[in-house]
């Protein structure tokens, strides 16, 4: 394989002739419905570079939507994938099982917060593990309802287009949406749905989403709430300080099985390998995917033995769940988060981010806010600072930017207000700040 090289470069007009031609043969094979966040196709990619096809090195700060946390193509995790396709690539776990499902379990069951005993089952992406996650939770419950979150993002399954929140691009056109799921305010502290301050808005809004639960719901019909500890698609947004615990308690008292959909923001994307751990809260059930296949799909589902354990034989699977190449490629990315020490590797980027992004909120009358948590950050743009009105031209306007001058980066927010910084989190440090630079400059010419 051809070493990247870790540097942009940029050889021709973004996107270059080979990219734009491939993008005419797209449009005549693939429906339109599949969006394309920038035309440019790939030709390698390693480290913080993806090499186009037309020999353009970009700088990637989007890890394939918080999925390349130990790199694409990461040697270790390429040798695990080879080893396992070469011996066998598939027998289904639920036909013959292999050992590499099991020791995956292990891990994850083990890396959980909390000393429970825990369970764990493999499906093939994030949407799948949360549709498993309901239906351990209603089956353990014997209850139906699922509440969660304003500005939330599930999935595009039936359950996770109705639990997530935008209505477009996600929901418009596909109904009937399922029966059973109710909105909770999330504590969203530069929006804060009741109205309070930064400060207060955790518990503000946690009383707001009980009251709702008790009064509206009632607590003794809830199965599981589903929240995700840091919003990912809704816009990077760190709920504010006592809200998760709060909501926890509330579960705890009424049966209620608390999920964490750690689909996005876990797999030490935040600098733990979980971000409900930045609380104290102890989930009854993760969720996983992305980060952590190390680029194969592959969806987990962690939770207490007992709630696991309470569906019966053959309720729960899926043929290529937990596919072995997958499990293989889990395992090494595990591997790789400890020994390259990737969690302070996104504690890192985060100070990276804070220093430089941070001083935006002062310089720049359009930026409203910037969040960060580890290697997650997001830069929210408004049009009157007051009023806090959503700006989605200034952040259509900076992605454009950055992506004419070889930077990858991704747009997020409930208003499409929201750009997005999610980078692998083995990126070099020259190039992580060549990239910020470069989105820095798009914002101060706004
Ligand atoms: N839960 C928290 O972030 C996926 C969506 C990309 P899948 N987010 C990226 C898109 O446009 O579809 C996500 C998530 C959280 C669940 C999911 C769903 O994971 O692997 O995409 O199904």
């Amino acid at each position: 394989m051809a070493e990247v090289r870790q540097r942009r470069e940029i050889l021709t007009e973004l996107p270059g002739p080979r990219s734009r031609q491939l993008m005419e043969r797209r449009r005549a094979a693939v429906p339109a419905g599949v969006g394309i966040t920038m035309p440019v196709f790939a030709a390698a990619a390693a480290g913080g570079v993806v090499v186009d096809v037309d020999g353009n090195s970009l700088i990637d700060l989007g890890a394939g939507i918080a999925v390349l946390n130990v790199g694409s193509a990461a040697p270790a995790v390429a040798a695990a994938v080879s080893a396992q396709a070469a011996a066998f690539t598939h027998t289904c776990f639920q036909v013959t099982p292999y050992e590499g499902y099991v020791a995956l379990a292990e891990q994850l069951n083990s890396l959980v917060p909390g000393e429970v005993e825990r369970r764990s089952l493999f499906l093939n992406s994030g949407a799948e593990a949360v549709e498993n996650a309901v239906k351990v939770a209603r089956s353990a419950t014997g209850r139906q309802a699922v509440v969660a979150f304003d500005h939330a993002f599930h999935g595009r399954t039936l359950m996770g287009m109705t639990l997530t929140a935008k209505a477009a691009p996600y929901k418009r056109a596909f109904g009937p949406l399922a029966p059973e799921v109710y909105r909770l305010p999330y504590s969203y502290p530069y929006r804060c749905a009741a109205g309070a301050s930064y400060d207060e808005c955790g518990p503000a809004c946690a009383e707001m989403a009980i009251t709702m639960m008790d009064r509206q719901i009632g607590g003794d019909r809830i199965a599981a709430l589903v929240v995700e500890p840091v919003l990912g698609e809704g816009g990077v947004v760190v709920p504010g300080e006592g809200f998760l615990e709060a909501l926890s308690a509330y579960c705890e008292e009424n049966g209620i099985v608390f999920v964490a959909d750690e689909v996005q923001a876990g797999f030490a994307r935040t600098g733990k390998w979980f971000s409900i751990e930045h609380s104290g809260v102890v989930p009854d059930i993760v969720t996983t995917a992305k980060g952590l296949g190390g680029g194969l799909p592959i969806g987990g589902v962690t939770g207490r033995a007992e709630l696991m354990d309470s569906v019966h034989p053959g309720g729960l699977g899926s043929t290529f769940g937990g596919n072995p190449v997958c499990c293989a490629a889990a395992l090494a990315a595990i591997e790789e988060v400890r020994s390259k020490e990737l969690l302070q590797a996104a504690w890192r980027i985060g100070e990276i981010f804070s220093a430089r992004l941070r001083p935006l909120v002062e310089e720049c009358a359009a930026v409203g806010d910037v969040r960060v948590r580890g290697a997650m950050a997001a830069i929210e743009f408004v049009s009157d600072r007051k009023a806090r009105t959503p700006d989605q031209r200034a952040a259509s306007r900076v992605l454009a930017s950055c992506h004419e001058q070889g930077v990858i980066a991704l747009k997020a927010g409930t208003f499409d207000n929201v750009v997005r910084i999610l980078p692998p989190l083995v990126i070099g440090e020259e190039l992580l700040i060549d990239g910020l630079e470069v989105m820095e400059k798009a914002v101060r010419a706004l």
